[in-house]
C-alpha cells in the first residue's frame, strides 16, 4: 500500500448508536477518499489477533470482547499524509483529552469505546488493510 492511504474502523459503539453516516461524511468532508468500505463483524479470536500487540496490557480481554460485540465498518482510505492528518481527525485515544471538532470528542463513549480506530503509522496502515480487504477489493 503506498504511504498516502491509511486504515480506520467504526466501532460497534457508534455503528450501534447510528452515528456511522456522521462519521462518514466527517471523513469526506476533510478530504478522505474512501478506497475499499464494508460492513462486518469480528470474532474475539479475529479482534484479538487484531489488537495482538497489546496482548499484555490489563485491558485486552475486554477489548477484544468490546470489539467483537457487534458490526463495525472498516475503511481504507486515501489522502495525502493520511495517517497522521487522519490521527488528527479522530483525536486522542482518550476522549477526554480529544481536541474539540475531533471525531471522538464527537461520538466516543470513554477510552475503550472510543467510535473509532487510526492506523498510527504507513506500516500498519497497510498490515491493517489487509487484514480486512483483499487487493481487488482496493479501488
Ligand atoms: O491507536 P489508538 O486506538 O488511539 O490507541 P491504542 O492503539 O493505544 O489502543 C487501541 C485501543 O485499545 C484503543 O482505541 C482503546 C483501547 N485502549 C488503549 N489503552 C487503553 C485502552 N482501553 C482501556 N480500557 N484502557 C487503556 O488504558
Amino acid at each position: 500500500m503506498p504511504t498516502n492511504k491509511t486504515f480506520t474502523m467504526i466501532k460497534p459503539d457508534a455503528v450501534k448508536d447510528g452515528h456511522s453516516g456522521s462519521i462518514i461524511k466527517m471523513i469526506e468532508a476533510a478530504g478522505f477518499r474512501i478506497v475499499a468500505l464494508k460492513k462486518t463483524q469480528l470474532t474475539s479470536e479475529r479482534a484479538g489477533e487484531f489488537y495482538a500487540v497489546h496482548k499484555e496490557r490489563p485491558f485486552y480481554n475486554d477489548l477484544c470482547m468490546y470489539m467483537s460485540s457487534g458490526a463495525i465498518i472498516p475503511m481504507i482510505l486515501e489522502k495525502e499524509n493520511a495517517v497522521a492528518d487522519f490521527r488528527k481527525l479522530i483525536g486522542a485515544t482518550n476522549p477526554d483529552n480529544a481536541e474539540e471538532g475531533t471525531i471522538r470528542k464527537l461520538y466516543a463513549i470513554s477510552m475503550e469505546k472510543n467510535a473509532i480506530h487510526g492506523s498510527d503509522s504507513d506500516e500498519n496502515a497497510a498490515i491493517e488493510g489487509n487484514f480486512f480487504f483483499s487487493f481487488t477489493d482496493q479501488f
